[in-house]
């Protein structure tokens, strides 16, 4: 048998993973000469194609001068670092990758901590050469320094360097020679990461993350600790609580490139993927029959925000979803439960409402963006941070904000996230930008992307990671500005919008379809403002007639989901259907709405 090599490639958003590991896949000649390979495929749902962004972990296995190497790709967004914890448990080793503009992210510090908490041995890939502006040199010292200040110990310290541009497909130990392919970086793999150890003795796999097939459901993932594993074996699982439950091993396979290939055994070292076990979770262990051992279990991720998720009652319900009921919003909510692994669900009073609890606003909008597209209608409410009480005190989950921004509006984002509770850590120059870095309430940063765009143009560049829960901070200013609400059903007509143009943005346009207690726009002033944009010029002012020529109507802002996700406030809805994204009160009536706040102020 073959020797094995197992690792994680592990980074911060966007630095190139993907890329990488596409290159990999190219050059040990997985793909035929006619194969289009244009996109990455590796992001192989729509959703990941679409923002390209890596959402699920996945594996992939290359042969290279007789040796397998498993290959595990990890999502970098924070929102789904728990993920790359948990697989990390089946690599002995890191590729750590860095931009060569970017330099360590929050992100890169989080998983690089992990990685030499686990004790494994990294190899640094610098990675984006190619760009104009970048600096691999000081970016190498940089990681040197995160890797000192993580206590690494001294043979972590002694990594490996290898650089080069995934993008270009080349790897190489000096940053001005391009080379020729990735064959480099394959090489210092082999001779740095530790090989699989051979375990003899009864079977141990502890199942670490899981695929999901429409045809057979869930598959469970792990790498072989101990011993051997064989298709229709019947084997023990231990359970997290130690229980222990009887069942047996259907189909195995081994990752081989791109998909998983059927074998009747594999061996200790290396990954596999096996059905049959009914019920699984993650962190249990398969193990012998007769005399199973049980692995220590595995931190698994708790949510920190949840949101409500309730069935849409608008006026405009049903005209475009096809599942719209409680019941549907139910099932499909629970089904999600089978592979969403750091999801929860909460019932509420109401057999309408469910309170979801999630990662970070990406992780439950990607779940909400497959609904939409699936065909459902749902309503949201504002997402809420989870609050716990410890010694007795109230208190938040705090983020590490970073932004790089051009110097000129440093002072504006400074002072937009000092209003919401951020405390600035250092700012320091970086390439042509400023890098500036806070602690934020979790809550201080919901909405503040939005805010931190319009002030600087779209030029800063934000990341963010999760801290620990420290005491409350008090009260955040929420949005500031008031919204205006439709009054009236029916559609938007242009003049009556040009008409109100100077009381705020609109978030509709003439033409569109409106319900009463509908948000259409941004009021000017912070409080909310009820308008008619339905009614038509009247006719008969025939003086008027030629001034439609000189309405100059601002286009409409467009709101994406995780935008209008992170906009509506406490006493408001995200009406989501497969075409549209609305923002409501929840309250539509205007006079219900004056009736409850004022019983709420009483
Ligand atoms: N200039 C340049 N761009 C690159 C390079 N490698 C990747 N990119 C680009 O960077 C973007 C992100 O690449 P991905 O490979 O998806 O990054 P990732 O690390 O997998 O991202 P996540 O999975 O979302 O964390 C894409 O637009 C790539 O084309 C490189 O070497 N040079
Ligand atoms: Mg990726």
């Amino acid at each position: 048998m073959s020797e094995i090599r197992n690792i994680a490639i592990i980074a911060h958003v966007d630095h190139g993973k993907t890329t990488l590991v596409d290159k990999i896949l190219h050059q040990c000649n997985l793909f035929r000469e006619n194969q289009a390979t244009g996109e990455l495929i590796l992001d192989n749902n729509d959703l990941e194609r679409e923002r390209g962004i890596t959402i699920l972990a996945k594996n992939v296995s290359v042969q290279y001068k007789g040796t397998k190497i498993n290959i595990i790709d990890t999502p970098g967004h924070a929102d789904f670092g728990g993920e790359v914890e948990r697989v990390m448990n089946m690599a002995d080793g890191v590729i750590l990758l860095v931009d060569a503009f970017e330099g360590p992210m929050p992100q890169t510090r989080f998983v690089l901590q992990k990685a030499i908490s686990a004790g494994k041995k990294a190899i640094l890939v610098i990675n984006k050469v190619d760009k104009p502006n970048c600096r691999p040199e000081e970016v190498h010292d940089s990681v040197f320094d995160l890797f000192f200040n993580l206590d690494a110990t001294e043979d972590q310290l002694n990594f490996p360097t290898v650089y080069g541009s995934s993008k270009q497909g080349w790897m190489g130990p000096d940053y001005k020679t391009p080379t020729a392919d990735v064959t480099h970086l394959l090489d210092v793999i082999i001779a740095n990461i530790p090989t699989a150890p051979k375990r003899e003795g009864t079977l141990q796999i502890q199942i670490t993350s899981l695929d999901y097939s429409s045809f057979i459901g869930r598959i469970a993932v792990g790498r072989i600790f101990r011993g051997i594993i064989k298709e229709n074996m019947p084997v023990s699982v231990v359970k997290r609580d130690g229980k222990i439950q009887k069942s047996r091993i259907k189909e195995l396979f081994v990752f081989e490139g791109l998909g998983k290939m059927k074998v009747s055994e594999a061996e200790t070292g290396d990954i596999c993927a096996f059905t049959g076990i009914e019920g699984f979770e993650i962190g249990d262990t398969v193990a012998d029959f007769e005399n199973p051992e049980g692995m220590p279990t595995m931190h698994i991720d708790e949510p920190t925000m949840s949101m409500l998720f309730t069935i849409n009652n608008s006026p405009f319900f049903g005209k475009d979803g096809k599942y719209v009921t409680s019941r549907h919003l139910r099932d499909r909510l629970y089904k999600e439960l089978e592979k969403n692994l750091a999801m929860r669900i909460e019932e509420t009073n109401s057999p309408d409402s469910y309170l979801v609890f999630g990662r970070g606003i990406l992780h439950l909008s990607v779940l909400i963006e497959t609904m939409r597209r699936e065909g459902y209608e749902l309503q949201l409410g504002q997402p809420q941070v989870i609050v716990k009480e410890i010694d007795g005190k109230k208190c938040e989950p705090i983020e590490v904000l970073t932004v790089d921004v051009p110097q000129e509006s440093s002072s504006k984002v400074i002072d937009l996230v000092t209003q919401r509770k951020g405390n600035l850590l250092i700012m320091e120059p970086k390439g042509d930008l400023t890098h500036i870095e806070f602690e934020i309430p979790s809550r201080g940063i919901i909405g503040l992307r939005n805010n931190v765009l319009t002030a600087t143009a779209g030029e800063a560049i934000m990341a963010h990671r999760f801290k620990a829960y420290e005491p409350w901070k008090g009260h955040i200013p929420s949005r500031i500005a008031g919204v205006l609400i439709s009054k009236d059903k029916g559609a938007a007509v242009a003049y009556s919008i040009d008409k109100l143009q100077d009381r705020g943005k609109f978030f509709i346009e003439a033409g569109e379809e409106i319900y009463p207690g509908m948000i259409i726009g941004e009021h000017i002033r912070p409080d909310d403002l009820v308008v008619n944009i339905c009614t038509e010029k009247q006719l008969t002012n025939m003086r008027a007639s030629g001034t439609d020529d000189k309405m100059r109507i601002v286009p409409k802002i467009n709101f994406s989901l995780e935008e209008a996700m992170e906009y509506i406030q406490e006493d408001e809805y995200v009406e989501l259907t497969p075409k549209s994204i609305r923002m409501r009160k929840t309250i539509l009536n205007e006079n219900d709405r004056k009736r409850v706040s004022k019983s709420v102020s009483a």
